[in-house]
């Protein structure tokens, strides 16, 4: 009824692994990338443009839905996938990270936490128990715990209090959380020190989630300290059920993530910088709004096989990015989902080969060549 999770296939050169997941809106491929549809829409883009460049699994944001239109509303819509017309799964997080984003605009204690709206200023309050109803009345086909992430840098006490607590959270989730139709997954703290993130994986793993988050990394640390924390962290989780390293999504660090043994991802970075004219290329990143780009009518990535690239030229995308035309940020948007999402494509076809280890390294050296 709820989830189920196979893995088929195993990398005997890396962490790598194939694996189907299975929800009440479809089984998907992993490892997967979701693109992020914060207030039920992938920004610019609508759901058959998302599944046409290969998108499968959406992410929903349990906190910015609840502020606007509010989870009762979308509940009355008949839940998140009708209201925003996408067939597939989808997955919410919890809030957490969103609330303790806000800053100065918020007060944690170990009832729950209290915050303002970005939006109007409103006074809110979150607890694990909320975050279950809120994300229940959405109806995601899997719904995260709620989580404390501590910053980074921050001092071991303060990392290890944000990780206790976050256990006593998951076992107040767990209490409240009664959706069969839903999978509710647990989210592994503990910063950057080792004993603190075997902690929280030997307590998180042990209260039987179906599936589990990797939460606080890609806060702000070097890529080296977040590989490493994988490489020490994922050998710790159970192999039988998906693993989530949440808000990552770097071409480099999907593959070093997917190396360690990830299944599932999601992030703003290609859609947000898209927005902002910057796309992803086989040979990295390329600001399509640059000067240089005014008469290179070249397509952004001539590797590309999406609909951007077989249309139109960087001259043009950067002109209507320049100008501030809506059609500039669609079709860039279009593109780097297509890319990242192609990249899964190409990573779960290297693992079915046997030449995932060639594959990253070959990507990776081109992609960060000067
Ligand atoms: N917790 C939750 N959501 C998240 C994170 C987390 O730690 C992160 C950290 N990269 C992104 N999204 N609940
Ligand atoms: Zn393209």
């Amino acid at each position: 009824m709820t989830i189920s999770f196979e893995v088929t296939g195993n990398d005997t050169r890396s962490g790598a692994r194939l694996g189907l997941l299975t929800t009440p809106h479809g089984t998907i491929k992993t490892p997967v990338f979701m693109p992020v549809g914060t207030q039920a829409s992938v920004k610019t883009m609508t759901p058959e443009e998302v599944q046409e460049v290969g998108g499968t699994m959406i992410l929903g944001n349990t906190y910015h839905l609840y502020l606007r239109p509010g989870h009762e509303i979308v509940a009355e819509a008949g839940g998140l996938h009708n209201f925003m017309n996408w067939p597939g799964p989808i997955l919410t997080d919890s809030g957490g990270f969103q609330v303790f984003s806000l800053g100065p605009l918020r007060k944690i204690t170990d009832q729950g936490v209290t915050f303002r709206s970005h939006i109007d200023g409103s006074e809110h309050f979150f607890s694990p128990e909320k975050a279950m109803e809120i994300q229940m009345a959405l109806g995601a086909d899997v719904v995260m715990a709620f989580d404390e992430c501590a910053p980074y840098p921050c001092s071991y006490d303060e990392a290890r209090a944000a990780t206790e607590r976050t256990t006593r959270w998951a076992e107040r989730c767990l209490n409240r959380h009664d959706r069969k139709d839903q999978a509710l997954f647990g989210i592994i703290q503990g910063g950057t020190y080792r004993d603190l993130r075997l902690k929280s994986a030997s307590e998180i793993t042990s209260l039987g989630f179906p599936g589990f988050g990797i939460g606080g990394l890609s806060v702000g640390e070097p890529k080296p300290v977040m590989y490493e924390v994988l490489d020490y962290l994922v050998p710790e989780m159970p192999w039988n059920k998906p693993r989530y390293l949440m808000g990552v999504g770097s071409p480099d660090c999907l593959l070093e993530g997917v190396s360690r043994g990830v299944d599932m991802f999601d992030c703003v970075l290609p859609t947000r910088i898209a927005r902002n004219g910057t796309v992803f290329t086989r040979d990295g990143k390329l600001v399509v709004r640059n000067a240089e780009y005014a008469r290179d009518f070249r397509p952004l990535d001539p590797d590309c096989d999406c609909y951007t690239c077989k249309n139109y030229s960087r001259a043009y995308i950067r002109h209507l990015i320049k100008a501030n035309e809506v059609l500039g940020i669609r079709l860039t948007t279009l593109h780097n989902l297509r890319f990242v999402l192609r990249l899964m494509e190409d990573i779960r076809a290297a693992i079915a080969n046997g030449d995932f280890v060639e594959y990253k390294d070959r990507f990776l050296q081109r992609f960060n060549a000067e």
